[in-house]
């Protein structure tokens, strides 16, 4: 079986990717097993884009094909932002998370979601997209300690905890990453 490079800097994503594609049975290999990746610049204006700019730039420096998330934030309220610039929203995730309650601040519609597009590519340049995503609100304060980024914030749809407070095995079977890898489950399966 031939393994994929995950494209990623973000251990948390690979934790995640780990989990999720378990039951598939597509094995990757991180950055570390082949020396690093160079993270390139992420100048799409769509999620869809900088996910393939990330899957491309990886499988044409490595000569493996290669898969890349591209993920983020919708807030209803704020017109769709933080979206693809959810990680550059301010320097640390405490930071980003206190910017999206001030800007909530007073207003009552907390809608959101998590988007989360994944990209595979081959090093002569083809490539493929899936997108996933995950219902849910914004609440008033950051609760619990799991996950990574916005997770402290974000109550999905059906629960009354937040991704941090859930069980990882949870929110790896709901989440935007768990539903764009199932939509990508044929092309994955298909590049491994
Ligand atoms: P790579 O580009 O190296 O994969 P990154 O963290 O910079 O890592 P993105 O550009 O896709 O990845 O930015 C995604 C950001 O969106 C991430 O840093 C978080 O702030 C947020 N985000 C994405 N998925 C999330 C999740 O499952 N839980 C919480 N926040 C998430």
């Amino acid at each position: 079986m031939k393994k994929l490079l995950a494209a990623t800097g973000n251990e948390h994503k690979i934790c995640e990717f780990r989990t999720i594609l378990e039951p598939f049975g597509v094995e990757f290999l991180t950055p570390a097993d082949v020396g690093g990746i160079l993270e390139p610049e992420e100048s799409g204006s769509t999620f869809e884009e900088n996910a393939i700019i990330k899957a491309l730039s990886a499988a044409t420096a490595s000569g493996m094909d290669a898969f890349a998330d591209d993920s983020g934030l919708e807030i209803d309220a704020l017109d769709g932002a933080p979206g693809i610039f959810s990680s550059r929203y301010a320097d640390s995730d405490s930071a980003r998370i206190e910017r999206v309650l001030r800007e909530l601040r007073d207003v009552d519609n907390r809608r959101a979601r998590f988007v989360c597009v994944v990209a595979l590519a081959s090093p002569a340049g083809s490539h493929e997209t899936a997108r996933g995503t995950v219902e849910g609100v914004i609440i008033d304060a950051p609760r619990g300690d799991g996950g990574f980024g916005y997770d402290p914030i974000f109550v999905p749809d059906g629960y009354n905890a937040t991704f941090a407070e859930l069980p990882a095995a949870v929110k790896d079977s709901i989440s935007h990453r768990a539903n764009a890898l199932k939509a990508a489950r044929r092309i994955l399966e298909s590049w491994s």
